[in-house]
Parts: C-alpha cells; sequence; structure tokens
C-alpha cells in the first residue's frame, strides 16, 4: 500500500475550523467529518487523525501520528520530544498571568508567595523560575478565571484572546508570558516517505501563508511618476507596466505586503496614484 501521512488535528473546539479550512486551502478533500477517529483524503496522500489537542504532541511524539496541527501553547507545556516545523496563523493567543483589578497586587514582583491557578504549571514554573520569583502555583484545568473569586487563588495564568473572559471576571492581565498560534509539529523520525509527503504538505502551506500575507495591487499612474511608485511596489520581481488608452499613463500591477500596506498606499497617492485596486491572493509561489 501507498505510504500516508498521518496528520493529528484537534477533533473538535478551537482549532478545528482554522486546521480543516487550512488543509482545504492547501487543496486536501477530506470527505467525511469528524465524526470519525480517522479520515482519508480523496486526493493527497494523508490521514486525518481527530483527537484532544492535549493528547496531539504525545501521539506524534509516540509516531501514533506522524504530525500534527496544535497550539504552541500545548507543544511548550507537554515538553515532548517532537520538531515544531512551521507557524500556521491560526488560533492566536496569549498566555498570561491576571491579578484582580482593584487589589494590591500589580506587577509579577508583587506575586512572591502568592498563589496562582493555571492550567499552564511547566510553562509558569519556568517563567518564574526565569525571574526568580517564588511563587505556590495551584494547578487546575478548567474555568481558571474565577479561581481568585472563590478564594482559590491570588492570580491567574491562563490563555487570553479577546479579553473579554478577564473583564467579566474583574481580572486584569500583568504580564504575558507567552504568544501562542497553531503551529505544525512532527516527529523526529519521519521515514523517507513520509518526509517526502511533509515536504509537498509543507510547500502548499507555505504558499497559502504567503498568499495571505499579501495583496496585489492594480493602479492608475502618470509615466513621469513611474520611477517612484515602482520603488514603492518592488513586487516579486518587479511590477509590470502597461500602457493606458489614455496618452502618458501606465496601469501598475504588483504584490505588497500585508503589513506595509497602509503605508504604502499612503505615499502611493501622494505621488500620483489613481484608482487603486487591491485584491487577495489565493496562492502564491515564488
Ligand atoms: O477538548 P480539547 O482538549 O481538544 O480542547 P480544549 O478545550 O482543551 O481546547 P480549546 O478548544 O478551548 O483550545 C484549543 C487551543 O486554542 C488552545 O490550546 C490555544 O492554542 C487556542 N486558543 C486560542 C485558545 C484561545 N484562543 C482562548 N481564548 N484556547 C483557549 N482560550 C480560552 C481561555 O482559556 C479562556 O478561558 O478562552 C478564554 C479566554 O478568551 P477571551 O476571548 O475571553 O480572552
Ligand atoms: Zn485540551
Amino acid at each position: 500500500m501507498k505510504e500516508r501521512l498521518r496528520i493529528a488535528v484537534q477533533k473538535s473546539g478551537r482549532l478545528y475550523d482554522g486546521s480543516m479550512k487550512l488543509l482545504k486551502e492547501c487543496g486536501i478533500e477530506i470527505s467525511n467529518g469528524n465524526n470519525h477517529l480517522r479520515v482519508t483524503a480523496n486526493n493527497f496522500p494523508i490521514e486525518v487523525f481527530f483527537l484532544r489537542d492535549d493528547d496531539i504532541p504525545e501521539y506524534v511524539q509516540d509516531s501514533v501520528a506522524d504530525i500534527g496541527f496544535v497550539g504552541e501553547n500545548v507543544v511548550q507545556e507537554k515538553n515532548k520530544e517532537v520538531d515544531t516545523i512551521e507557524k500556521l496563523g491560526f488560533g492566536k493567543c496569549r498566555l498570561s498571568i491576571a491579578v484582580p483589578k482593584n487589589g494590591e497586587l500589580r506587577s509579577i514582583a508583587d506575586l512572591r508567595d502568592k498563589k496562582i491557578a493555571t492550567s499552564y504549571p511547566l510553562i509558569l514554573t519556568n517563567y518564574l523560575k526565569e525571574k526568580n520569583i517564588s511563587a505556590l502555583i495551584h494547578e487546575i484545568s478548567g474555568s481558571v478565571e474565577i479561581a481568585p473569586k472563590i478564594g482559590l487563588a491570588d492570580a491567574i495564568c491562563d490563555l487570553v484572546s479577546s479579553g473579554s473572559t478577564l473583564f467579566t471576571n474583574e481580572l486584569t492581565e500583568i504580564e504575558t508570558i507567552l504568544n501562542s498560534e497553531a503551529v505544525l509539529i512532527s516527529n523526529k523520525k519521519l521515514a523517507d516517505e513520509k518526509k517526502l509527503i511533509l515536504e509537498s504538505l509543507q510547500f502548499r502551506l507555505q504558499s497559502v501563508k504567503k498568499a495571505k500575507n499579501n495583496k496585489y495591487v492594480l493602479l492608475n499612474a502618470p509615466n513621469d511618476k513611474l520611477d517612484i511608485i515602482c520603488k514603492l511596489l518592488p513586487g516579486m520581481k518587479s511590477p509590470t507596466i502597461l500602457p493606458l488608452a489614455e496618452k502618458n499613463w501606465s496601469s501598475v500591477h504588483s504584490v505588497i505586503n500585508e503589513s506595509d500596506f497602509w503605508n504604502v498606499i499612503e505615499q502611493l497617492k501622494q505621488n500620483g496614484a489613481q484608482g487603486i485596486l487591491v485584491i487577495p491572493i489565493e496562492k502564491m509561489i515564488i
């Protein structure tokens, strides 16, 4: 039988939709939903295992799965022997220390000998050790945010995304100890045939990621401003320039990085660019 790469994804929860969307964007068709433990892709040599996120690092370490999509926070906390290969751009959150809003705790120095509730005892222990702060860590598996209110702890260390859970529970962040997102992890000893499949998957993941970070830009510019406009829009190689029907005007096509976007658009306008169109890119292969 032809070799298949076994990928572990979260069965249900915050990473499920992002994981399935990303596989789809990579052109990988998964016919059944997550009702099954294991599903084979129709058009790519991959088999998807649906698991609890906490189990994914261990299963990948033990070769039950070859690779997995899982939060960096879980990878660090579980501390298994796996390789982290690629950030995936979804499931973004931060692991933060938070304290009661109107209490006397203001900074991490105030946490000395205090009780901190968390589901991330290893990451927190390492962090406190690094900062030379001895505190008591109380491990709980869920609803960490209510711990200070019920007198279980003085502070918490938990994941935050919008901040609304902290707000509702009258807590405030004093320190971010980890910025996390979903990552691709791999078993350390993949067979050569599986490594090839992984390379091909990574190529697709990177093309999708690059496309998300870039936009296609079309604009009209007077010919005497083309030099400066081309400098602002270097593109993948150099911009495409096509003459417009109107004399002394050209259409310029290029690619622009999301992070430079507003800054560059502003400068393009100042340099006489008109009719600027910005279009999402689906895949980008350099
Ligand atoms: O059943 P299973 O064990 O698979 O799932 P789970 O319940 O353990 O995990 P799940 O689905 O809640 O989260 C999976 C992963 O999503 C986490 O490991 C993170 O990598 C990522 N992620 C991203 C988050 C959040 N954002 C997040 N906001 N995980 C949890 N939260 C929780 C947080 O713990 C807190 O309770 O959401 C609350 C805070 O959210 P805000 O928006 O109010 O700040
Ligand atoms: Zn979990």
